[in-house]
């Protein structure tokens, strides 16, 4: 019951799960008081100064003599990057171009699946935010930066106290020459379950009126059909769609037959004719060897017709020689992090990409000297994150045989660790590939990963195995999200789930075959939006905030919550944010643009007989008394 009670936790359902349950979401309207930001930021500081902040405890410490990171010096001007052409040619004309040009292109992915794979998508948007005009600036040649989407949204609000969309804003504004990327999990949308069609279409209008350009549209399960909606969404937007194909198997291994090289280009073929601008492969498990690279793009490359951008993740350590190989046969575009946000779950490693490209006839045409500084950058902003590192040690082969995707690997041996299953990791690891097995052999990738995760993490911590499993005669409780995904909630799999599973789990019930969209009503937006406002004491809604409610209704307004009672953190250094201050440190956190909160902290007093501490500040130097409940 443990197991079942934890697996349904919404930090477990969220899949981002690392350090610390958040147990004190403080309540939605504890503060009916209006108070000025000020105050408010400083509240927050207090708190965290006097009780620590929940994510970080027993964590380790970033280093004390770590420097504030300082983003690069900037070229003068910024240079025309694809953005330029997207706005002038449309995204036809960026699918044209990359195939008409010889130099590989390049994805620079640390703002979206770099922390999400190395610091479980904890970066903050002000790390963000005050490198972007570097990169517009000095990596003009870029083919895009993946920046949103995947966890990074729900964790924005969640665990980050941000708003996600403001982020997008800020970063779409300080890069105006490059293309901005995000991930979409296709009817998933960026959640773990299917929304209704047209919260799906309101959530793609919304991103790219935000802006977001390129749209790389994937499933949980490779069904195209589930995609489509999304997908013309895109193409609806004039935005780029990269339709994607999610790699799993192996192609050249005569015993994983279900993926073969005919399985990828005939889902190539189907997603040219969804309309997609680009065809994206993505590797999110690092399971495409550099033979079967050269193999899979050569093909995709002939029979579909459409420039292909590929995604990979080094969990093995040979992700860089397997992009070398998709360059030598002609992949027209790759994904690379930041050198300092690069390597083992994560991405493979940009600068090394370019230079070992350097004087080829696919030469990348990125400054190297650039790249440096900016990963320079990336390292001190890393180091304030301590807290949230894996401590993985080294690159593993073992990732053929369990398959996991790399932004799932570390929180899925987080949630083993909480469960106290640390020490049999190893068996965790061969549990998911025997669950993959028993569901049918499945693409694994958020959503459907994590349903192969709860249930291999229940078979380890209550010693069944997959015969136990699979007997008709034992009485198994499975997790709430294999349910789910058996009932088809999630789509249907290549050739289905096996009988045998569907019938342990749904007994008597029949599962749901069609497109769950298809089945779910409209959402009325108008009537959300009011039921919303009505909740938040008639705060008006815009279409961003009605978007984020849409998708995570609980998480958006302890968000909102939250956020009346703290304000504007997302200005506060991330030394701040996670750790508050020390008595006679200072600091600056610019609330909007031009107006700056110079913030002093003086002292810390004693917890008096009410169990309350006061922190004593100067606020633009201004003295200012903030008391906080000790709840330690
Ligand atoms: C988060 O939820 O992680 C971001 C907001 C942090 C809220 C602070 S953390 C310390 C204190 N305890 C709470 O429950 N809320 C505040
Ligand atoms: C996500 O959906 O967040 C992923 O990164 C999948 O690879
Ligand atoms: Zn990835």
């Amino acid at each position: 019951a443990f197991v079942e009670n934890l697996l349904k936790h919404p930090t477990f359902l969220n899949n981002e799960y690392t350090t610390k349950f958040i147990d004190e979401t403080p309540d939605l309207f504890a503060f009916k008081r209006r108070r000025d930001r000020g105050t408010k930021v400083l509240t927050y500081i207090a708190d965290i100064t006097v009780n620590g902040h929940p994510e970080t405890k027993d964590r380790p410490l970033p280093s004390a003599d770590l420097k504030a990171p300082k983003a690069p010096a900037r070229n003068a001007e910024p240079m025309m990057g694809t953005r330029n052409l997207l706005e002038q040619k449309g995204p036809q004309a960026v699918a044209d171009w990359m195939k008409a040009q010889r130099q590989l292109l390049i994805t620079d992915t640390t703002m979206r699946d770099g922390h999400q794979s190395l610091l479980a998508t904890r970066m903050r948007s002000i790390d963000m935010i005050k490198v972007a005009p570097t990169y517009a600036a000095n990596l003009p040649q870029l083919f895009s930066v993946e920046c949103w989407g995947g966890a990074t949204f729900d964790v924005a609000y969640r665990f980050l106290q941000e708003c996600p969309w403001q982020r997008l804003r800020d970063l779409r504004e300080a890069m105006p020459n490059l293309m901005t990327q995000m991930l979409l999990r296709g009817s998933n949308g960026v959640g773990y379950t299917n929304y209704p069609d047209n919260v799906v279409q309101e959530f793609v209008r919304q991103a790219a009126t935000s802006g977001v350009d390129v749209f790389r549209v994937f499933d949980s399960l490779n069904w195209v059909k589930n995609m489509r909606v999304a997908m013309d969404a895109v193409v609806e937007q004039n935005k780029v769609c990269e339709g994607t194909i999610c790699y799993t198997g192996d192609i050249l291994n005569p015993d994983r037959s279900k993926y073969d090289l005919k399985y990828y280009v005939a889902m190539g073929k189907e997603l040219r004719d969804a309309g997609a601008h680009v065809l994206g492969l993505k590797d999110m498990a690092g399971l495409l060897k550099p033979a079967a690279a050269r193999v899979l793009v050569r093909a995709l490359k002939e029979e579909v017709g459409l420039p292909i951008h590929f995604h990979t993740h080094d969990t093995a350590g040979i992700a860089s020689a397997t992009i070398l190989a998709a360059a030598d046969a002609g992949v027209d575009a790759v994904d690379c992090a930041m050198d300092s946000f690069s390597g083992n779950t994560s991405q493979a490693t940009l600068g090394s990409v370019v230079e070992a490209l350097r004087n080829t006839d696919r030469d990348t045409g990125l400054d190297i000297k650039a790249i440096r500084e900016i990963s320079d950058y990336f390292e001190s902003v890393r180091g304030q994150y301590a807290a949230f590192e894996s401590g993985l040690q080294a690159p593993a082969s073992e990732v053929y045989l369990h398959e996991m995707p790399g932004g799932q690997f570390t929180n899925l041996k987080a949630q083993a660790r909480s469960l106290g299953l640390e020490e049999r990791w190893h068996e965790v690891a061969q549990m998911y590939a025997d669950v993959n097995q028993m569901f049918g052999d499945i693409v694994k990738v958020t959503p459907s990963s994590k349903v192969v995760g709860d249930m291999a993490l229940m078979m380890v911590s209550q010693g069944l195995s997959r015969d136990d499993v699979e007997s008709p005669t034992s009485d198994v409780a499975f997790p709430d999200s294999v349910v789910d995904m058996m009932r088809g909630n999630l789509g249907q799999p290549p050739g289905g789930f096996p009988n045998t599973i569907i019938q342990k789990v749904l007994k008597d019930e029949a599962p749901n075959l069609e497109r769950p969209g298809k089945h779910l009503p409209a959402v009325d937006l108008e009537a959300a939006r009011a039921e919303l406002s009505a909740e938040l004491e008639g705060k008006e809604i815009d279409n961003e905030d009605l978007n984020g409610y849409l998708m995570y209704p609980k998480v958006y307004k302890d968000y909102m919550g939250r956020h009346r009672q703290y304000g504007p953190v997302r200005s506060l250094p991330t030394r701040t944010f996670f750790y508050g201050m020390e008595p006679g440190e200072e600091i600056a956190a610019e609330i909007d643009p031009g107006k700056t909160l110079e913030i002093l902290c003086q002292a810390i007093g004693e917890t008096d007989e009410n169990g309350e501490v006061k922190v004593f500040f100067e606020l633009n130097g201004q003295p200012r008394v903030i008391r906080v409940p000790n709840r330690l």
